[in-house]
């Protein structure tokens, strides 16, 4: 049955109202409704659609779910050639370029329009009457191929433009892209499943818009921006490009944020400078940033060369990315042991700076990107972050192809120490087993121990470190408490006024806090945090270095793992000989006695919760027994008194059954807080 006028009407009002929502949701990042509002009214669309088929028209945002696959694209011949931007990678370059354009405009000062150079996928989009007719890829900047179906599952570009003023014919140029944070999560997704990751952004962008099956560009978050156009047919175009791009955005088209108006050359640097700071921190990737004459009038007249407009230039950030020769593989020995492979690079300019070396972290890293010695690899430096491999050029690898890298089968021992190197089942790590007889852990663990969140000795850094190990004036913390100023005077780097310092700053670092002692100790699987949350807890090293596993479970964030470490570091009679000395040597800090055993009904009862209560939470239920002097531990045990069981109960319950603990219900709990149910 044919639909009624009012379901007609209801239907276009929908239309409008989902596209204005596309709106302030993935180009104004602001939404107005929540998310389930949005689905009821895309529901409602899709409701009568679904009833009557003839409402299913091309521009319904019901069809950016996508269509069914392709068997190839269509060819597009662009009406303007989409064309390639000259690029510029110094100061003087732009203001040669500069110079050029006040030389053809015969004008002393010139205003630029300036934008950030995206790092994606060039696109045309064509809208007649305001309405979404096509969209291609600029190819080979002729002809492209009709990515339409693939962009209107792109939720940024609008389907219809808002306003009755658009051109009768517009082509938006401009570029897709996916967002940093929306990368890392489709390559977390990727790698979940077992499926390849891609390189970069930009990768991944291009990679799911050349998608034959729109259904899979729909299930990848894409994002697009304009920065000018192909054709304007029908109104009149305004006077400059800053000029076009209000009216874009008027007509809901994302237009970047970060666009400027400037004029000359110092304009133009400062941009640069601004934008190349601004750079880490922007949601996407950008590789530098576009100048263009402002005035539309002036781009006519300046024209072209060959291939590229005589009134634009793109000036480069430094690649974040080269490519270069891994030369070796060796590996660092840390604090806990872990052996970490590095890659020793042929040293190449990247991100600004010259990277000598990468990290790869374990060995499952190493087989995941299979990099081998004598392999060139695609080396990337963004911001601050350590340089990393990205993946490895496979077509560059020599043949025949080098061995795998197996960290076990090149060091069975540790390289600084010579113990027995082993990996754990599920560790990704090999370590080192030889403790603090490996001058590499000795040197890590007294590091750690000196360090501003740790003891905070200042002045004790990594080449000090190094040759008090070497010289074997140190061999453990207590002895940092020994040294004397003449020693300390004759290290390399060091002098009477230095040695006096540091003797100071080791003097000082006596009045601690338990927290930072214990955090200090290095223990496995301790961090700041929980050294705070176990010294808070047990109020006295004393406690803390007698406590049985299950006691450290009442630490909030203490599991099975953690406790374990604890327990096995202070198993260890050579850690309790060092805290005797670090002692003896005056290390203090201000102990709360426990206070005297809890009063209540629980008083030194332990137990242990499982399943959901009724009427309390399990950090309700937690608060009542230790209000009653009873404590919650993590697991059953024979020294647990009772087990607590909601509905639901796990595997508690089998072990409390089997061990003979009292279970209880959650009345018989309260009963036994002394409430009545
Ligand atoms: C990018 N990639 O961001 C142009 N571009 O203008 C900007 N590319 C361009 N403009 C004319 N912002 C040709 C290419």
């Amino acid at each position: 049955m044919a639909a009624s006028a009012l379901e007609r009407r209801r239907a276009e009002e929908l239309r409008q109202a989902i596209e204005y929502h596309n709106w302030r949701y993935y180009v104004l990042d602001a939404p107005e409704i929540p998310d389930a509002e949005y689905d009821r009214l895309l529901r409602e669309l899709e409701a009568l659609e679904a009833r009557h088929p003839e409402l299913q028209i091309a521009d319904s945002p019901t069809r950016r779910v996508g269509a069914p696959p392709l068997a190839q694209f269509a060819q597009v011949a662009h009406g303007t050639p989409m064309l390639s931007l000259n690029n510029a990678f110094s100061d003087e370059e732009v203001a040669a370029f500069d110079r050029r354009v006040r030389e053809g405009a015969g004008l002393a000062e010139i205003e630029y329009a300036v934008e950030p150079k995206f790092d994606g996928l060039a696109v045309g989009l064509t809208y007649e009457d305001g309405r979404f007719v096509q969209g291609a890829t600029r190819g080979d900047g002729y002809t492209g191929e009709d990515v339409s179906a693939n962009l209107l599952t792109v939720r940024a570009i609008p389907m219809r433009l808002a306003s009755a003023d658009a051109p009768r014919r517009l082509e938006v140029r401009g570029e897709v892209l996916m967002l940093k944070k929306d990368f890392e999560a489709l390559n977390a997704s990727q790698r979940a499943r077992g499926e390849k990751e891609f390189v970069n952004p930009r990768n991944a962008a291009a990679g799911s818009l050349r998608q034959l099956d729109s259904r899979i560009t729909a299930s990848r978050r894409l994002t697009f921006f304009a920065y000018g156009i192909g054709a304007w047919e029908g109104t009149e175009l305004p006077a400059t490009h800053a000029a076009v791009l209000a009216k874009l955005a008027g007509w809901r088209l994302p237009v970047n944020p970060e666009r400027r108006v400037v004029k000359g050359v110092a304009g133009l640097l400062a941009y640069y400078r601004d934008m190349g700071a601004a750079r880490p921190a922007l949601p996407f990737d950008i590789d530098g940033v576009v100048y263009k004459v402002n005035d539309l009038a002036l781009q006519a007249r300046l024209g072209f060369v060959s291939r590229a407009p005589r009134f634009a230039i793109a000036h480069k950030f430094p690649a974040q990315e080269e490519m270069t020769l891994v030369e070796g593989i060796e590996v660092q020995v840390g604090r806990t042991g872990a052996l970490t492979p590095v890659a020793r690079l042929k040293p190449v300019f990247v991100g600004g700076v010259t990277v000598t070396n990468a990290t790869l972290h374990n060995q499952d890293e190493i087989d995941r990107k299979d990099v081998r010695i004598g392999d060139w690899v695609i080396v990337r430096r963004a911001g601050d972050v350590i340089p990393e491999v990205v993946s490895v050029v496979l077509s560059r690898r020599p043949r025949p192809a080098p061995p795998r890298f197996d960290i076990l089968a090149r060091h069975p021992v540790c390289p600084v120490c010579g113990s027995r190197v082993v990996r754990e089942e599920g560790e990704a790590v090999a370590r080192c087993t030889g403790g603090l007889y490996c001058p590499a852990q000795r040197k890590q663990a007294l590091l750690h121990f000196a360090s501003r969140r740790a003891m905070d000795i200042e002045g004790l850094g990594e080449k000090l470190i190094d040759q008090l190990v070497d010289l074997r004036l140190v061999r453990n913390p207590s002895d940092l408490y020994g040294l004397h100023q003449d020693t300390l005077a004759g290290l390399e780097r060091m002098g009477p006024k230095s040695a006096a310092n540091l003797l100071a700053a080791i003097e000082a670092s006596k009045h601690t806090t338990l927290a930072r002692f214990i955090f200090s100790l290095g223990i496995r699987n301790v961090g700041e945090a929980t050294a705070r949350d176990l010294a808070n807890h047990f109020g006295s090293l004393d406690a803390l270095m007698d406590a049985p596993i299950e006691s450290m479970m009442n630490v909030p964030d203490v599991g099975p793992v953690v406790a374990r470490s604890i327990a096995d570091f202070f198993l260890e009679g050579h850690n309790r000989g060092v805290i005797a000395a670090l002692r003896k040597a005056g290390v203090r800090w201000p102990e709360n006695r426990l206070q005297a055993p809890a009063a209540g009904p629980l008083a030194g009862k332990t137990c242990v919760l499982t399943g959901t209560l009724a009427g309390l939470s399990r950090e309700q239920a937690k608060a009542r027994i230790e209000a009653a002097g009873g404590k919650v531990a993590g697991s059953v045990s024979k020294k647990t008194d009772f087990v607590v069981a909601g509905a639901d109960p796990g595997s508690k319950l089998t072990k409390a059954q089997e061990l003979g603990v009292t279970i209880l219900d959650e009345a018989a709990l309260l009963a036994l807080l002394g409430e009545k149910t």
